[in-house]
């Protein structure tokens, strides 16, 4: 394509070598993301770490991971894998541009791609100034309230696009699901960004702001754009995704207050692109792929005759045995999921273990009954033990059962789950507006709870963010740790005491925590996170027991709770959704097993 005659500024007044101009000119539209956030070995859990660790933590992870920087590319130099957000904006552009004019590369390699032809920097960024949940609240326990590792290598990047001699010759617009964070801190000038588009890629409007862009109109600071309500709308890439990661759905349905995603329109994708996307990831050297989803259980179940919260097992059995049985895919992992579907359909469970747990990369040598200590770890909202809050926040939570039932499905579900080797993360919020002393309290009831009946998640805690465009965008909660009361405090710590249980996995965690932490506390934390963080610390550090400490008065040790069992909970379920409930799993209410059983003994 033919680009507007613009001739280089140079910049030579910068004090940094100044790269040699790519011998073609570079390309007219160069897509990038994050080296943290691209690289795509080692799991998903070192970028979750990069997210949550201070940078001065970083040497933790060179050691774990020596090779984490090393990245493979494409014979021209274009990165072999990138973000599904940045993919998914290629895609998009290459409806109306030539591959010739469209590039996504590494951080590093910008300058082989961006030169005076250049007109577009098109960055991709999940959370690019670590504002989001579960990330400041751990760099700041770590000692610095401010740069997660993630961060740090977000700003790399923009202080190379900044610098880049060729810089006032393009435009830098943003996109992804961090992208709010430089609108909301106004670092457009700092970051030397020109826009921020909150959307999907494949909307016209973002293509339109592409056009703009290239013929060097002025962009507005921040644009929103349509997501598409139809799923043959959404695209799907040919090219290889960092750790395969293939979109399954988009929206969720629960409505949960203080979520983004669900903001989407609910929609489940065609099995036919899913399986497409996959066979690209192969092809183009991936051996592992990720579904990307809310809640993988409303697959297959999104506007059909049953609601989306009774899940269509066979859709998704079927769906998972494609993915692993397709030649070449050497491991699957889990992404986002809700709970009350394995209280729902315990069997679905059990199926989708026997399939996906040959290929899960994930071993807890001490958990799994696996006979290769296999596990599975979805991402699940646990949230709040708290009914008042629940019913607040999140009343859907737990559909089809009452919010008011919200402990007991939780722990019903578990205890499903773990007996099927599927050992979930399970975030908690900790200091939504309003929390008072006793919705903390019933929160840690719950997870004493857990501990109690011997069931396992790794629970991460995070303070409450007000997140972009949600329902609770203009509330405010806990906004520095130094504000966290003591029963907050304990909470955070209790459960990453039950997180490090001996020999339970995480690298990182008792290495940086356990043996550090006291002495930590006397460095640094002491001042950081205030006099509120000193006794939950002792009880984590395991200097005083538990016992001794709720003896002096110092933490509340959460009082046993009276839950229902999956038969009570079933039997609580409005008597027009059991037409919804399979058979097979048992447990089904008298009241509809007797009618049924009479129609079929009269058609004897
Ligand atoms: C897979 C996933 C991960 C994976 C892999 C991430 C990766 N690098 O590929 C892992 C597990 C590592 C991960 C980690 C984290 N994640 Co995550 N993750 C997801 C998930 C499930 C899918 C992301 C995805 O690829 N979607 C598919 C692509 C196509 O969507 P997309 O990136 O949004 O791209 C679309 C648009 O945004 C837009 N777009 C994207 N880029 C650009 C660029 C331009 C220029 C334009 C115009 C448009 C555009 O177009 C695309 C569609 O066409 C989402 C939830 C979701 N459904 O989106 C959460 C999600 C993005 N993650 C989230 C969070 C909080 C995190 C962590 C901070 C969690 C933590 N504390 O550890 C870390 C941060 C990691 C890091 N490096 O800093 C939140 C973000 C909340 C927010 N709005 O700030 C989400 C929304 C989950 C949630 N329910 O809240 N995550
Ligand atoms: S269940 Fe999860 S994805 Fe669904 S609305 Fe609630 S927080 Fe959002």
């Amino acid at each position: 394509m033919n680009v507007p005659s613009k001739i280089s500024n140079g910049n030579t007044s910068n004090s940094q070598p100044v790269p040699e101009a790519p011998a073609d000119g570079g390309r007219m539209i160069v897509l990038t993301a994050p080296l943290t956030e691209a690289i795509d070995h080692a799991g998903y859990f070192i970028q979750m770490a990069m997210a949550s660790l201070p940078i001065w933590m970083e040497g933790v992870i060179n050691r774990k991971y020596p090779k984490w920087r090393e990245v493979e590319h494409n014979p021209d130099g274009s990165a072999r894998y990138m973000p599904a957000g940045v993919r998914l904006v290629e895609t998009s552009l290459l409806r109306e541009y030539q591959s010739d004019d469209v590039v996504a590369c590494f951080p590093d390699d910008l300058h082989k791609f961006v030169g005076p032809r250049t007109r577009v920097v098109a960055v991709s960024t999940h959370n690019p100034l670590g504002v989001t949940f579960a990330a400041g609240v751990y760099t700041s326990i770590f000692g610095s309230s401010k740069m997660p590792i993630n961060s740090h290598y977000s700003r790399e990047l923009f202080a190379k696009i900044k610098a880049n001699p060729y810089r006032d010759n393009f435009k830098v617009i943003v996109g992804g699901s961090g992208g709010w964070q430089i609108i909301q801190t106004n670092t457009y000038e700092e970051l030397s960004v020109d826009c921020v588009v909150e959307g999907r890629s494949e909307s016209e409007d973002t293509l339109e702001l592409f056009r703009k862009a290239i013929q060097g109109e002025e962009l507005p600071r921040r644009v929103d754009v349509k997501h598409p309500m139809e799923r043959e709308a959404i695209l799907f890439p040919d090219t290889r995704t960092t750790f395969g990661v293939v979109e399954m759905t988009t929206g969720c349905g629960r409505r949960c207050k203080f979520c983004v995603p669900d903001l989407n329109p609910q929609i489940d994708l065609p099995k036919e692109k899913i399986m497409g996307a996959v066979r690209a990831n192969v092809r183009n050297g991936n051996k592992q792929i990720s579904l990307a989803t809310e809640d993988m259980f409303i697959w297959g179940q999104v506007h059909t005759d049953t609601p989306f919260y009774f899940p269509n097992r066979e859709a998704l059995v079927d769906l998972y045995s494609d993915i692993v049985n397709t030649p070449g895919v050497e491991q699957h992992v889990l992404s986002h999921c809700t709970i009350a579907p394995a209280v729902v359909d315990p069997l679905l469970i059990k199926q989708l273990s026997d399939l996906l747990l040959p290929k899960s990369p994930i071993h807890f040598p001490y958990l799994s009954s696996h006979p290769q200590k296999k596990a599975l770890a979805p991402l699940i909202g646990l949230e709040t033990g708290s009914l008042r809050m629940a019913k607040q926040i999140m009343s859907s939570k737990g559909v089809p059962f009452s919010i008011e039932d919200w402990p007991s499905v939780v722990l019903e579900g578990l205890r499903v789950l773990n007996e099927n080797n599927w050992f979930p993360a399970m975030t908690l919020i900790v200091g939504n507006p309003g929390e008072t002393d006793q919705d903390v309290m019933e929160t840690i009831d719950l997870v004493y709870e857990i501990e109690r009946r011997g069931l396992f998640a790794f629970l991460i805690p995070s303070i409450f963010t007000p997140l972009h465009d949600t329902r609770m965008e203009k509330e405010e909660g806990v906004t520095q740790t130094r504000q966290l009361t003591p029963l907050q405090w304990q909470l955070m710590m209790k459960c990453w005491k039950m997180n490090l249980r001996p020999g339970q996995y995480s690298w990182w965690g008792p290495m940086a925590w356990r043996p550090g932490s006291i002495g930590m506390w006397l460095y640094k934390l002491r001042g950081l996170n205030g006099p509120n963080f000193t006794w939950p610390l002792l009880m984590f550090s395991g200097a005083i027991s538990e016992k001794n400490l709720q003896r002096m008065g110092k933490i509340y040790r959460g009082k046993p709770l009276k839950v229902k069992t999956r038969r009570e909970l079933i039997a609580s379920l409005k008597p027009k959704d059991w037409q919804y409930l399979r058979a097979d799993n048992g447990d089904m209410p008298v009241e509809y097993i007797r009618p049924v059983a009479a129609r079929a003994a009269a058609t004897l």
